[in-house]
């Protein structure tokens, strides 16, 4: 329910969080299989599984293990859907490298009692059952691995396509599950096509930085860093979503000029040779809405533009004029042209729309439900018909081995399921004994309006705060509310004590979203962004995303006079 608030679809109306109750109320049973509880509602009544971070693989292969043992799963399913069942078999059975994935086996690694995985496995058989994985998993080293454990261990349940059964990634992060609405157009505008081909990963932009002409693997290719001059940045925080930040620092002072577009003075703007001011979406006017939701807004500027800010729209406008390309990039509008340009196209394909200015005076269109009624999904339609409608991958079936990945010889990524120690979890901590949860925050999305009240009502003194379990806190001889330092080897943050017993022992939580705000470069942040914590490498060779959830550090008392935050603090500007 904390992540589906801000994000896409069902923002018209936050339904979700009564739609999961109407299920408790039908007599679906949830559990929840996460280190933190209160990532399901209390009203859902879930049966909360404590497990060790990042040991998910581990957990669904023994379910796995379980079915095959018991014959509990769907070889017929498996036979007609899947591609590769003898090898994800064999594995399971341990015949490669003997050790078979029991209940006991898996256990041992996640924490969960062996005896409830058996149990569960029975009853996620002899039920209908679904597996809804969150967008989280993938953040951790190995961060493929959870996805194809879950659609194997779906595919051994057999309940793909039907009503309520199979898998789902990433319910817990949108408002639009359960809505009842398709997919249906908007005005938007058109997205040109990029003149450059070369690319990186996203969360490769420190090692891009760091390693010009340097080669590295991703996704059955091979790349090479470019050596890059100029760093053009509009949209997005860097310094919020990167991990490592001390790292990203250094390297961003490799190019020779770092140009961004920033309403906010935040640690972007701070560590940019140009900032441009850019307006923020009160300072301007729009047609709000999302393809899955059944409202479309009308955005009405609140303010004129503060101080010298524009919109990005106008500042490219004006770089494509002294680059010779404004009639190309403006087609002879303004930003307001574009909206009336926009919408009134879309508009005479879709008349029973109201026009621009019916729109704008009633603020707001409810879609009636039955306009854009859902469609089946495509795993629905491969189920109906294998050979007909196949799926995308090479074999058009579900790949529980995949000779695509076999031929690319990556030891990070197995052709199949395979459950790898990660570099950072409970199972190897020495010096820094606790693992680390970076998880999205309550207060904000991401970074923005980290200086708002909602935001700093979440904190304490103007710092975040740090969940930690009671005998954790004891060891430490810590009360709530005291003033923490959390490090390891990559950097340090401050950050107020929150006592709780709903997440395991040995896991903190911290939020992202605190405004960096180191004390010197490389220095003590005083503001509790976990990221000056969090590993900075790729999950594998194979997707190369980032790994915030692999991160053991360790929490000390705060000794001394804590420093002030600064983070919110604004530049002395010079006259002209
Ligand atoms: N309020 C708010 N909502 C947001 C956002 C925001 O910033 N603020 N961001 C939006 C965006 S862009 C995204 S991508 C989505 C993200 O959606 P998610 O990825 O689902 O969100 P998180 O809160 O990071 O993680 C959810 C939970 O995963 C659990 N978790 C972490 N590591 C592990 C693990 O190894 N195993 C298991 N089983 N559980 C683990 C944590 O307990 C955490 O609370 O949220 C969206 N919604
Ligand atoms: N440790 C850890 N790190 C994470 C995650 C995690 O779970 N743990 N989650 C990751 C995920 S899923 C995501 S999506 C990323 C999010 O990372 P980002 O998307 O980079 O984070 P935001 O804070 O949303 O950045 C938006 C920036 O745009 C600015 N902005 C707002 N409106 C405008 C505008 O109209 N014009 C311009 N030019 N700028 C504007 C804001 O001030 C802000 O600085 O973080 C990632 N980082
Ligand atoms: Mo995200």
């Amino acid at each position: 329910i904390k992540n589906s608030q801000v994000s896409y679809g069902g923002q018209g109306r936050h339904m979700l969080a009564a739609r999961l109750e109407t299920c408790r109320d039908r007599g679906v049973r949830f559990v929840n299989l996460s280190p933190l509880r209160e990532d399901l509602i209390d009203a859902v009544e879930a049966e909360w599984l404590p497990t060790r971070p990042n040991t998910d693989t581990a957990v669904m292969l023994g379910l796995a293990h379980c079915l095959l043992e018991n014959n509990d799963h769907d070889e017929a399913f498996l036979n007609t859907y899947c591609e590769g069942w003898d090898h994800f078999k064999a594995y399971l059975l341990g015949n490669q490298d003997g050790v078979p994935k029991t209940a006991e086996w898996a256990a041992g690694i996640s924490g969960v009692d062996s005896d409830r995985i058996r149990s569960l496995a029975s009853e996620m058989a002899h039920t209908r059952t679904l597996i809804t994985v969150s967008w989280s998993v993938q953040r951790s080293d190995h961060g493929e691995q959870p996805y194809w454990a879950g659609s194997a261990l779906a595919s051994m349940l057999g309940q793909l396509g039907l009503p309520g059964g199979g898998i789902g990634f990433g319910y817990g992060a949108v408002g639009l599950v359960g809505h009842g609405v398709g997919y249906h157009e908007l005005p938007r505008l058109p997205q040109g096509t990029n003149a450059v081909s070369d690319f990186i990963p996203v969360a490769r932009i420190a090692d891009l930085l760091l390693g010009g002409g340097e080669e590295f693997d991703y996704n059955g290719r091979r790349l090479i860093y470019p050596e890059t001059h100029l760093v053009y940045w509009a949209g997005g925080n860097p310094f919020h979503h990167h991990q490592d930040l001390n790292r990203l620092a250094k390297a961003w002072q490799r190019p020779d000029t770092v140009i961004v577009h920033e309403p906010f003075w935040n640690a972007l703007a701070r560590y940019a040779d140009v900032v441009l001011p850019a307006t923020t979406p009160l300072e301007r006017s729009d047609v709000g809405g999302s393809s899955v939701d059944d409202f479309i807004f009308w955005m009405d500027k609140v303010i004129d533009p503060v101080g010298e800010a524009r919109n990005d729209y106008d500042i490219f406008a004006d770089l494509a004029r002294l680059l010779g390309a404004e009639d190309r990039f403006t087609e002879g509008r303004t930003a307001d042209e574009w909206i009336e340009h926009l919408y009134d196209r879309f508009n005479a394909y879709h008349p029973a729309y109201p026009t621009l200015e019916d729109l704008q005076s009633s603020g707001f269109f409810h879609i009636p439900e039955d306009w854009n009624p859902p469609v089946p999904s495509q795993i629905v339609e491969f189920v109906n018909d294998p050979k007909g409608r196949p799926l995308s991958t090479p074999s058009g079936r579900i790949e529980l081995y995949s000779t695509t990945i076999d031929g690319f010889g990556y030891r990070s990524c197995p052709p199949h399921p395979t459950w790898l120690e990660p570099a950072e979890w409970l199972g190897n901590a020495g010096e820094y004994p606790l693992h680390l949860i970076s998880n999205q925050p309550k207060t904000r999305l991401h970074s923005q309006w980290d200086q708002g009240e909602t935001s700093l009502n979440g904190k304490v003194a103007g710092r975040e705060q740090i969940g930690i379990h009671p005998i954790d806190a004891a060891e430490r001889n810590l009360s709530h509310g005291d003033l923490v330092r959390v490090f390891n080897e990559r950097g340090a943050t401050l950050a107020s004590v929150a006592i709780r017993d709903d997440l395991i022992e040995r896991v903190v939580q911290l939020p992202t979203g605190a405004w960096w705000d180191p004390e010197e470069p490389g220095g003590l942040d005083r503001s509790g962004n976990p990221n000056v914590l969090t590993r900075d490498a790729g999950t594998s060779q194979l997707a190369q995303g980032p790994t915030a959830q692999t991160c053991l550090v360790q929490v000390e008392r705060f000794a001394g006079e804590p420093p002030a935050v600064r983070s919110h603090d604004l530049p002395e500007l010079l006259a002209d």
